[in-house]
C-alpha cells in the first residue's frame, strides 16, 4: 500500500470522528461511536493499524507517526465529547465505584506488639527509677565477652554460638582477639558501655535486638530482644533486685504472677539468679541476673570496695508472650497480618 493512501484513510478517519463525537448527545450514543472508532477488536483505528503491515518498509516511520497523532486526536475528542454529555460513559468504561456506596475503610498502621511491649517496660521501669539508654547491635569481643569478665575459653565465645562478622577488620583476628567483631550475643554489653562513659551512680535499662544461631522453636528464635537493667550505687544488695523484679513483673503480667529465683551462674554478676515465671503448668525462663561481680568493675576501674550494683537481662519476647497469651514465638516474626492485627493500640 502507498503512503498517500494510508494517509488519506487516517484523514478520512479523522474526519468523521471529528463530524460524529462533535454532535453526539447520548451516553448510548458515544458508546456506540467509542466502539466504532477505538473498540478492541474491530474498531476503525484498528483496522486502519493493519494496514500499517502493507506500507512500504522506507514509509512506515511516516506512517506509524501519522498514526498516532490520529489516534491521540480520536481520543481527545472522546474525551471531549464525555465531558461535554456529563461523564456518563467514562463511569462505565473507568469502572469507577459506585459514587454512593459507603467509602473503603483505610487500613491503618500500627506498632509492632514487641515495640509495644518495649515502651511498656520503658514506662515501667521509668516509674522504679530507670532511664532507657541504648548500644550498638554490632559489638566487639571487648563489650560482649571480654568486660563481662568471660574467659577467651568460654563455651560462650565459640564461633557456633555467635554471628561473628567477616569485617576487614576481623579478617586476620580470631573470635578470641579483643576486636574481633560480632553481632551482640546480649545486651549486657550496654552495662559495660553505660559504666564506660557514665558517672557514678547510675540506674539504666537498655531495650535492644541480640543474635544467637539457636534453632527457633516455641520459645527461641535467632533474632531477639532483651531488657537489661543495671543499679550501680552504694550499697545496693540481692534484696532490692529481688524487689525491683517482682515489681516489675506485677506490674507488667499482673499481681498473680509466681515468679521464682533460681540460683545459677554467669561470668559477669555474683551471685547469679535465673528467674523464671509460671504459665501454662510449667517454669518458664525469663531472664537472668545478680550482683556485678567485683572483675567487671575492675576493668572499668571503679572501685568494687565502694560502690555495689546488680543487672539483669530479661527476654523481651517472652514477657510480651506471656502477657498476651502467645505460645509459639515464631507467631511474632511470621509477618502474618492476621495475627498483628490482634495488636491494634
Ligand atoms: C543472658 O543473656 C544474660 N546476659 C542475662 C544477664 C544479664 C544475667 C545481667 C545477669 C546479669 P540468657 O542467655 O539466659 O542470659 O538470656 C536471657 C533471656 O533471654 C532468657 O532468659 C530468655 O528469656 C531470653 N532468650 C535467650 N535466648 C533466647 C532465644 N533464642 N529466643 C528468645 N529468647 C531468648
Amino acid at each position: 500500500m502507498s503512503l498517500q493512501n494510508f494517509l488519506n484513510s487516517l484523514d478520512e478517519l479523522v474526519s468523521e470522528a471529528r463530524a460524529t463525537l462533535g454532535s453526539v448527545e447520548t451516553n448510548d450514543a458515544l458508546e456506540a461511536l467509542r466502539v466504532k472508532f477505538v473498540g478492541a477488536k474491530n474498531g476503525a483505528l484498528k483496522s486502519v493499524q493493519k494496514l500499517l503491515g502493507a506500507v512500504e518498509v522506507p514509509d512506515k516511520p511516516a506512517a506509524g507517526k501519522r498514526f498516532n497523532e490520529v489516534r491521540d486526536a480520536i481520543q481527545s475528542l472522546l474525551d471531549d465529547a464525555t465531558a461535554r454529555i456529563g461523564g456518563g460513559a467514562v463511569v462505565k468504561s473507568e469502572s469507577l465505584p459506585d459514587a454512593t456506596l459507603p467509602g473503603l475503610r483505610p487500613r491503618l498502621g500500627q506498632l509492632h506488639p514487641i515495640t509495644q511491649t518495649i515502651e511498656h517496660l520503658k514506662e515501667i521501669m521509668g516509674r522504679l527509677g530507670f532511664t532507657a539508654t541504648e548500644g550498638p547491635e554490632i559489638e566487639d569481643t571487648w563489650h560482649n565477652f571480654v568486660a563481662l569478665n568471660i574467659p577467651e575459653d568460654h563455651p560462650a565465645r565459640d564461633p557456633l554460638d555467635n554471628f561473628y562478622l567477616a569485617t576487614a577488620k576481623a579478617a586476620n583476628s580470631s573470635p578470641q582477639d579483643r576486636d574481633a567483631m560480632l553481632l551482640r550475643s546480649q545486651t549486657s554489653t550496654v552495662q559495660i558501655r553505660v559504666m564506660e562513659s557514665q558517672p557514678l551512680p547510675l540506674r539504666i535499662i537498655s531495650l535492644g535486638r541480640v543474635y544467637r544461631p539457636d534453632a527457633p522453636d516455641a520459645t527461641h528464635f535467632p533474632m531477639f530482644h532483651q531488657m537489661e537493667g543495671l543499679w550501680v550505687d552504694r550499697n545496693v544488695t540481692m534484696a532490692q533486685l529481688k524487689s525491683v523484679l517482682r515489681l516489675f513483673a506485677t506490674s507488667y503480667l499482673g499481681g498473680d504472677v509466681n515468679v521464682r529465683f533460681r540460683p545459677s551462674f554467669f561470668p559477669f554478676t555474683e551471685p547469679s539468679v535465673e528467674v523464671d515465671y509460671w504459665w501454662n503448668g510449667q517454669w518458664i525462663e525469663f531472664g537472668g541476673a545478680g550482683m556485678v561481680d567485683p572483675n567487671v568493675f575492675q576493668h572499668l576501674n571503679i572501685d568494687s570496695e565502694k560502690w555495689s550494683g546488680f543487672a539483669f537481662g530479661l527476654g523481651v519476647e517472652r514477657l510480651c508472650m506471656r502477657r498476651y497469651g502467645i505460645t509459639d514465638i515464631r507467631d511474632l516474626y511470621r509477618s502474618d497480618v492476621r495475627f498483628l492485627r490482634q495488636f491494634a493500640q
